[in-house]
């Protein structure tokens, strides 16, 4: 008789969940035990560390990633992470290992009391087996609802003395499941789409991160094309949908109610595709539409449809939904966008680099296919402005802002994309969030390059200072961190660079190197991100 150990491992070899990434305790290792060759295990010290690796593999494999956590003490670590996990719709199926079901009740050392209470509200499902035999089946109820759209995290709780129980031969069916989805609208809906869109006359095309989940790219240029119609990335964007040395692109929107609507004053219509609607920041209230202006709204997520303030939805496959739109679409002949102009190079004081030429430098050294993970929050404008962008995949920013994601992320999206290079462009802030990556990066010899702009301070919160009157906050500077010592402390080889010519020398060397990783510190000066 299969075991719920042996059947759980069939289960996941047959789903393509070979890659586990986990920080274990007791409860972990009856799972963990008689690990299969064909499977492989990436610690992380720190279980943000391994959301952020597991979630990076998620978004960049577009596949569901495997998480074990220790019980409820991992999980609670983990759940600063599950924040991005949750709106980047990132497939994440999280395990945490429960105490023997016997001494549950009494509360013994490592009981995760009322376990799946504790990842919500950020998991799209949470569930703790009534009993063994239901592990199996439970796994992969979890791995389907984790990819079904709109994807999203869920959560499993396993008493840690079911492993060794017997299970069913019929659990074996489980392995050969495939739960498919098929969303498109209607021909009629389509239809209707279409002519809103052929009968506008200057409309306006915004796109988020689900356009680069389904790798819809290409089509939403066609798109673009098609209709001449100037593209926007939704706010707070946290992929990149569009080339953006491409004539129609124009940037990524404010994140304020105000300031979207002044942008598009004069548009008749505003289509948004694979974004919320929309995903603002900063308190700037205002009318949510310019005047005689109409929104529609294409997305994979009925939550994201439903609690929209404004506009039209249709659910379903970004794809699909923009291939048929496509095809009944005709060319317009409007004047195309014109190209954005390329920004003026800028000059460095003595010892340190501007964010714009450290950009500027990576644009012109980093391979055309270089993926970037991002997470340095005042210098967000000057690198969609300066670095250029064309490949699906290439750029991914914590979705829900919450640091501690690009360290790790970096390095998950590097074991997920071999073939290409990662550079990970952090705040010398944002870095101190999930450090121990470095450790993971090292040991398992992910050539990730690590960028960390140096500039002292929390510069986006310095900015949020002024506008919101309270310059005199305590706590927003971290001086007196030296990155070089602390990635040679996690066995990761580090340079730090006080010039443009220095740091070319230092990110060719990196890039040239793909047997391990390696950390560039960059002093540089204090930017707006505005
Ligand atoms: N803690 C967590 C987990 N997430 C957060 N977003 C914050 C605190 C608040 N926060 C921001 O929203 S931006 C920021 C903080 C602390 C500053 C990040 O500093 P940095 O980048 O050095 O990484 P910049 O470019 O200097 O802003
Ligand atoms: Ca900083």
């Amino acid at each position: 008789m299969p075991t719920v150990h042996s059947a759980t491992y069939q289960l996941l070899r047959h789903q393509g969940l070979t890659t586990v990434f986990g920080n274990p305790g007791s409860n972990e290792l009856p799972f963990l035990k008689n690990f299969p060759e064909d499977f492989r295990y990436i610690l992380g010290l720190h279980e943000g560390v391994v959301v952020g690796m597991a979630d990076g593999f998620a978004l960049a494999s577009g596949k569901p990633a495997l998480v074990n956590l220790h019980a409820a003490a991992g999980s609670g670590n983990a759940m600063g992470a599950l924040t991005n996990a949750w709106y980047s719709h990132s497939p994440l199926v999280l395990t945490a290992g429960q105490q023997a079901r016997e001494m549950m009740g009494v509360e013994s050392m490592l009981a995760n009391v009322d376990a799946p209470q504790l990842p919500r509200p950020l998991v799209k499902w949470s569930y703790e087996p009534s009993c063994p035999q239901d592990v199996p089946r439970a796994l992969s109820q979890a791995i389907h609802t984790a990819n079904l759209p709109a994807r999203g995290p869920v959560y499993v709780s396993i008493p840690h003395d079911d492993w060794a129980r017997e299970v069913s031969d019929e659990t074996a069916l489980l392995s050969e499941r495939e739960v498919a989805s098929a969303g498109l609208p209607s021909e009629e809906q389509l239809d209707a789409l279409a002519k809103q869109l052929n009968g506008a006359a200057n409309p306006v095309l915004v796109l988020g991160p689900d356009v680069d989940a389904y790798r819809a790219n290409a089509l939403a240029v066609a798109l673009a094309e098609r209709l001449r119609m100037p593209v926007w990335v939704a706010p707070s964007a946290s992929r990149c949908p569009f080339p953006t040395r491409h004539a129609c692109f124009r940037g990524v929107l404010p994140a304020a109610i105000q300031g979207i609507t002044s942008l598009f004053e004069g548009h008749d219509l505003i289509v948004v595709i694979g974004a919320p609607v929309f995903r603002y920041h900063q308190y700037a209230p205002g009318r949510y539409l310019p005047d005689g202006a109409r929104l529609i709204h294409l997305t994979c997520d009925y939550q994201e449809a439903a609690r929209a303030p404004m506009g039209d939805a249709l659910i379903g496959d970004i794809a699909a939904m923009l291939k048929n739109v496509l095809e009944r679409v005709t060319q317009s002949e409007r004047a195309m966008p014109e190209a954005l102009p390329l920004p003026e190079p800028q000059r460095d004081p003595e010892g340190m680099l501007t964010p714009e030429t450290v950009f500027d430098v990576m644009n012109a050294l980093a391979p055309e296919d270089a993926i970037y993970v991002k997470e340095s929050t005042s210098t967000t404008t000057a690198f969609w402005q300066r670095v250029e962008m064309k490949l699906p995949g290439s750029y991914f920013f914590p979705a829900a802002g919450g640091l501690g994601f690009g360290l790790p992320a970096a390095v998950g999206v590097q074991l997920a994309q071999p073939e290409r290079r990662v550079i990970g462009v952090i705040g010398d802030g944002s870095a101190n969030y999930a450090i121990t990556a470095l450790w993971s990066a090292a040991q398992y010899q992910i050539p990730v390059v690590f960028v960390i702009l140096k500039n002292g301070t929390y510069g986006a919160l310095r900015w949020f200072s002024r506008m919101l009157k309270a310059e005199d906050a305590p706590g927003l500077d971290v001086p007196g961190l030296d990155f070089c010592a602390i990635a040679k402390g996690y066995g990761v080889d580090a340079v730090a660079v006080d010039s443009r010519e220095a740091f070319e020398r230092a990110l060719s060397a990196a890039l040239a190197d793909t047997s391990k990783p390696t950390l560039i510190e960059v002093p540089t000066t204090t930017i707006e991100p505005h």
